[in-house]
């Protein structure tokens, strides 16, 4: 891991100069700590005035220019952000190369409609690569297992990697994936992916959670994210020949609310299954689930079953998000009237706040049914959610809402 180094006078003297660039590895209340490649050195920062003026806002990931760097007290200040290649939202992080989404293979099962989620997630936080698959607690599964998995998402195009984090199967594999890039780990709570990050470099030390039960369902062991950086040496005794070293996320996984969901129209481009039926398809405004002569339920024979039945959780999902969007918008215009006239004769009056007069029927009707939608989807996708290792593992598992 990064110390700090014996650095001289004179590389001070020589950093000290602007144009300087590091990376921010965490952001605290007061202060950011910068990694600076040229000292090998972590420093703890202060954003120049000027920039918290301006109200630029810097997060981890960002890379920044810096100046009065000292060495001998670690410290520097940071003078600009530079432009950033993407900004995931949750965590808030800047610049990720890729996304490797972490899943237990048992213990808790692996669930399709939870990778699936993510998968849709990561694909629209990070446009420009793919999600990888990374399919943890090898040790607990079947061979049938594995080829299952792979089965499913290698012809779709995600690269597939199976590993233990116990045994260390597959983590050489892993470990290549990661040279001279900035991966984030996610997947759902209790899936491994602390202990992998560990297992990758012991110094990290990240906390791990304790299984409940047998069925361990972790509890959001990690809940704040920082970049760590794994050495080059580590890297070699992984079997990574590449003078290079790897930036890491650690994150917690997901509530069933922080998932994004593209427009319903737009769920299918992210299930490349469908996308290849649905180019062809002759309707411009098709959601490709009821309508008639529809390219993609032509070929319903030639789509995992499952992997549609996902597709139809998610779009009705965004369907219903954008009802209670339109539903708020609704609400928030009219609380101004216009009275007074037409054409520029009238005039915008805001209207009496709810204390003043009596609650309007059709508000109460729009807000009963909106949870009423919301009780069924909840219901929908906890009985949905469940593993589908059923018939492997003689077990099943409830979705929780931290997934
Ligand atoms: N059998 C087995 N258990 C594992 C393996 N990897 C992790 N575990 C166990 O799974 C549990 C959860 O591990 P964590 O690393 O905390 O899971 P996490 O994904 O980081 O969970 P959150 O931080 O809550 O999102 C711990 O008890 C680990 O010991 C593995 O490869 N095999
Ligand atoms: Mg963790
Ligand atoms: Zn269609």
């Amino acid at each position: 891991m990064t110390g700090f180094s014996d650095s001289t006078t004179d590389s001070a003297e020589t950093v000290s100069s602007k144009g300087t660039v590091g990376t921010v590895i965490r952001s605290h209340a007061g202060g950011y700590l910068v990694y600076q490649p040229e000292l090998d050195i972590n420093l703890l920062c202060q954003a120049r005035g000027r920039l918290k003026k301006e109200g630029v806002s810097i997060v981890t990931g960002d890379r920044v220019t810096l100046d009065d760097i000292d060495p001998e007290k670690g410290s520097g200040v940071i003078t600009s952000c530079l432009e950033r290649e993407n900004l995931l939202s949750r965590p808030l992080l800047a610049n990720v190369d890729q996304v490797i989404i972490v899943q237990a293979i048992h213990q808790p099962d692996w669930i399709a409609l939870v990778c699936d989620r993510y998968l849709v997630h990561f694909q629209l936080e990070v446009r420009s690569s793919l999600p990888v698959l990374c399919f943890n607690k090898s040790d607990l599964a079947s061979e049938d297992d594995k080829k299952t998995l792979r089965s499913i998402y290698e012809p779709l195009g995600y690269l597939v990697t199976i590993v233990s984090a116990i045994t260390g199967e597959g983590m050489d594999g892993l470990a290549d994936l990661l040279v001279s890039k900035t991966t984030v780990f996610a997947g759902p709570s209790g899936a491994g992916k602390s202990t992998l990050l560990n297992r990758l470099d012991p110094e990290l030390r990240l906390k791990i959670g304790v299984m409940e039960n047998d069925f361990g369902v972790g509890r959001h062991t990690t809940t704040s994210s920082e970049l760590y950086r794994i050495s080059k040496r580590q890297l070699r005794l992984l079997g990574v020949d590449e003078e290079s070293v790897a930036w890491i996320v650690d994150t917690p996984g997901f509530g069933l609310s922080e998932f994004k969901h593209p427009e319903p129209l737009d769920v299918v481009w992210q299930f490349p299954d469908l996308a290849k039926f649905a180019v062809d398809c002759k309707y411009s405004d098709c959601t490709h689930l009821v309508e008639q002569g529809c390219n993609v339920l032509a070929n319903l024979g030639q789509i995992d079953p499952t992997r549609f039945d996902n597709y139809t959780i998610m779009v009705k999902e965004s369907q219903s998000e954008k009802t209670i969007l339109r539903d708020t918008s609704k609400k928030v215009e009219s609380t101004v009237k216009s009275v007074g006239g037409r054409e520029g004769k009238a005039v915008h009056v805001p209207l009496l706040s709810g204390r003043y007069r009596s609650k309007a029927k059709n508000t109460e009707r729009q807000q009963l049914k909106r949870s009423a939608n919301l009780v069924e989807d909840e219901e929908d996708i906890a009985l949905e959610e469940t593993s589908d290792f059923d018939s492997s593992s003689g077990s099943s598992n409830n979705q929780s809402e931290e997934t």
